[in-house]
């Protein structure tokens, strides 16, 4: 699962994913923000950190997503092969948003963070109608060769998408059938995508309200509120700050803004949202883990997110919920008080689930 960061020059795009992804990049990297970085951000899950204090397993495997950190945004890079490619390839976007005041480094026009929306959206938009366009043009000529149902279909979808374009509309908030979705995946729509819009702040004295009022300060609820849409803020310098500091240290900092988490951990788990997912739990004395799977997963599929040899010759899942099991304080406790269930292949996990599959192979 990978999430692009995009944004207009100088927002803090680089900053935001060396601190997401405690990635070390050379100046050289900074200095050529044509080149794609990609780096891992574990997920933070405070659940499975307590799985870990009841097993006291040797390992202690968390989750994670992908970032993907291109260069500046705009209709000219939007037009490069390499910079789109990188872009098409993920499944969902962080766009980076300037709502910080800084003389010192230049933003195009006055801190207007739903007008850099706007703009950006307007920018996918535009070319993904390029796209549309250019393929509704070769599906006029196949269909005076081969009239095939699918390619009428398509037809059919593609005239859509352009009057949904056309109106500017971002085709994430097109409804489609998952068929239609099917249909039109290999094009990877980058307005298809699922965006998180992230305001990017100044530091200021109370910063925990500042951050909680940001959305409706710059009037990005609504855009926010849309389908397959989010906003949040983060205060990317404070952010830098805490990812220099051991964990007392940070803890101490952040408790004299007011505030209980870093934005990084709500970001990553904003992420993990807007990305649709869920996470379970295996949990033993060798190693407690996440795993995270689309939400509405049956337990067989689930399973082979483990491995597919599980999913193969999986037989039941005993499945109980991580605050039941920490409650019942061991699997045999749990199974006496009859909160340790078996769940056979079509159960639909939850997230938060302990799972042991049983199987056959
Ligand atoms: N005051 C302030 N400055 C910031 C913040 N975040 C980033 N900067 C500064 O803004 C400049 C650009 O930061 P980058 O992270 O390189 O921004 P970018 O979006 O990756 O820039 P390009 O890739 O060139 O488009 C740097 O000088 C940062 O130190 C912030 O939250 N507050
Ligand atoms: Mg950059």
């Amino acid at each position: 699962m990978k999430t692009g960061i995009i944004g207009l020059p100088q927002v803090g795009k680089t900053s935001l994913f060396r601190i997401l992804t405690k990635a070390n990049l050379s100046e050289q990297a900074y200095s050529n923000p044509r080149e794609a970085h990609v780096g891992v951000a574990k997920v933070p899950d405070d659940r499975l950190d307590k799985l870990a204090a009841l097993y006291n397993p040797k390992k202690l495997t968390h989750t994670s997503v992908e970032y993907v950190d291109v260069g500046a945004i705009g209709q000219d890079a939007l037009k490069e092969t390499a910079y789109i490619g990188h872009l098409r390839n993920v499944d969902a976007l962080i766009h980076v948003v300037r709502a910080f005041e800084d003389d010192s480094i230049p933003h195009v026009g006055t801190i207007d963070p739903l007008r850099d929306i706007k703009n950006v959206d307007f920018d996918l938009m535009i070319s993904d109608l390029g796209q549309v366009e250019k393929r509704l043009e070769r599906l006029v000529k196949d269909l005076k060769k081969m009239r095939t149902p699918e390619l009428e279909k398509e037809n059919e979808l593609l005239i859509k998408a352009k009057a949904h374009l056309e109106a500017e509309k971002p085709l994430r908030e097109l409804e489609m059938t998952a068929g239609d979705k099917k249909l039109i995946k290999g094009f990877m729509f980058l307005s298809e995508k699922p965006i998180l819009y992230v305001l990017n702040i100044s530091e200021t004295q109370e910063l925990d309200k500042a951050l909680e009022a940001a959305v409706a300060k710059y009037k990005v609820t609504e855009v926010a509120s849309r389908p397959n849409a989010g906003a949040t803020a983060i205060c990317g310098k404070v952010e830098a700050e805490l990812s220099e500091m051991s964990d007392a240290d940070a803890a101490e900092f952040l408790s004299s803004y007011g505030l209980k988490e870093s934005g990084l951990t709500r970001l990553i788990r904003k992420t993990y949202e807007l990305l649709g997912l869920i996470s379970f739990f295996t949990a033993g004395e060798d190693e407690c883990r996440a795993w995270h799977i689309p939400a509405h997963t049956r337990a067989q599929e689930a399973a082979g997110a483990i491995h597919s040899d599980l999913e193969k010759h999986f037989i039941r899942a005993e499945t109980i919920r991580w605050d039941q099991l920490l409650e019942a304080g061991s699997e045999a406790n749990a199974r006496a008080k009859g909160t340790l269930r078996l769940e056979g292949k079509d159960y639909i996990v939850k997230d938060g689930d302990v799972m042991h599959i049983r199987h056959s192979g």
